[in-house]
């Protein structure tokens, strides 16, 4: 016999428990969105970071061309890829307990984080047309889900998310030309289009947006600072660029996938067969490689206690259904 393990990770404060209807509505509509899950001071250190980078991107553009002393910001500082690797306060925000108690009930609970994305898109800029995130981050089995933190108000306007509830049913659609060969269950689907452009902004070339246009229309999601918005990897989701003169759209948003995994994906590379070795383990335990916070941020893993006892429902003489704990030694 194996070691036993009943997963539970380490108890601590201040824990986000997740509603049952709020379970079901993710897996029926494929996002949930969680108002005020972030502290201010946790929003508050994750919009700097932010600030930094803008100003940072605006001191390295001071020469480009035009009148205006915007030009150059506005050209590039749209999104700063992986900050997680590179800083401290961008490792914690990734690794914000109450982020990860939504993650853990929603796909744990055993996480790996993989990745996070710093979004800025100022005034004119930014937007990504219809997509789905597992074309691009390989998770087997597909556990891949999204955290998309808000770091100030964002709507319509300023480019908030758009969403096809219901479109976390469908499987990867395929790019065209590649056989499929980079989605999963390739061949698995008698009628299965391959899609082209996905992510382009224009609808005209990006033909996934034929797939969406079978749904109802797809939703805006506003959100407020310190809101976020957990999405399957399977949504259609897109997002348009920020239409405002005078607001930019500040984000976080981060993946995070089911430590049981096998990824064979890495931002910036990786060697041999599997990146499991560079994705962090953020809850519960794995018998995967796993990577460890590189700036030490505090993560509540498996408490090591193989003593608890396991819980199961089980049907009653009554008809009724009942927790049972179930004793190791029985
Ligand atoms: O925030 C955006 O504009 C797009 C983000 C997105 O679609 C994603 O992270 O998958």
């Amino acid at each position: 016999m194996g070691k036993s393990y009943t997963p539970k990770s380490r108890e601590h404060q201040d824990r986000h428990l997740v509603g049952v209807k709020e379970y079901a509505q993710y897996h029926r509509d494929g996002f949930l969105k969680v108002e005020g899950l972030l502290s201010k001071d946790d929003v508050g250190m994750l919009f700097n970071l932010a600030e930094e980078q803008r100003l940072g991107i605006k001191s390295d553009k001071k020469d480009a061309p035009g009148d205006n002393p915007l030009d150059g910001e506005f050209a590039s500082a749209t999104r700063v890829h992986m900050l997680s690797r590179v800083n401290a306060d961008a490792e914690r925000g990734m690794l914000n307990p109450r982020v990860l108690d939504v993650i853990e009930a929603l796909i744990g609970p055993d996480v790996y984080a993989l990745q996070s994305m710093m979004f800025l898109n100022p005034p004119g800029r930014g937007g990504q047309g219809w997509h789905q995130d597992s074309y691009y981050i390989k998770t087997h089995p597909d556990t891949l889900i999204g955290a998309w933190i808000a770091l100030e108000e964002v709507d319509e306007e300023n480019g908030c998310l758009w969403v096809a509830p219901g479109s976390n049913h469908e499987p990867i659609y395929p790019p065209a030309g590649h056989g499929g060969g980079n989605v999963h269950a390739v061949d698995a689907f008698v009628d299965l289009t391959a899609v082209e452009n996905v992510s382009h902004i224009d609808d005209e070339v990006n033909t996934l947006s034929k797939v969406v246009a079978q749904y109802p229309p797809p939703i805006s999601v506003p959100m407020k600072a310190g809101d976020v918005l957990f999405f399957h990897s399977h949504l259609f989701h897109r997002s348009f660029p920020n239409r405002t003169t005078d607001r930019y759209r500040r984000s976080y948003v981060c993946h995070y996938c089911n430590a049981r995994s096998w990824v064979p994906w890495d931002h910036d590379g990786y060697e041999g067969d599997s990146g499991n070795y560079r994705q962090i383990l953020a809850r519960g335990t794995t018998h995967h490689p796993y990577a460890e916070p590189a700036y030490g941020t505090e993560v509540f893993l498996f408490d090591g206690d193989d003593s608890s006892d396991s819980v199961r429902m089980m049907g009653m003489d009554d008809g009724m259904m009942m927790p049972i704990v179930q004793k190791k030694d029985e």
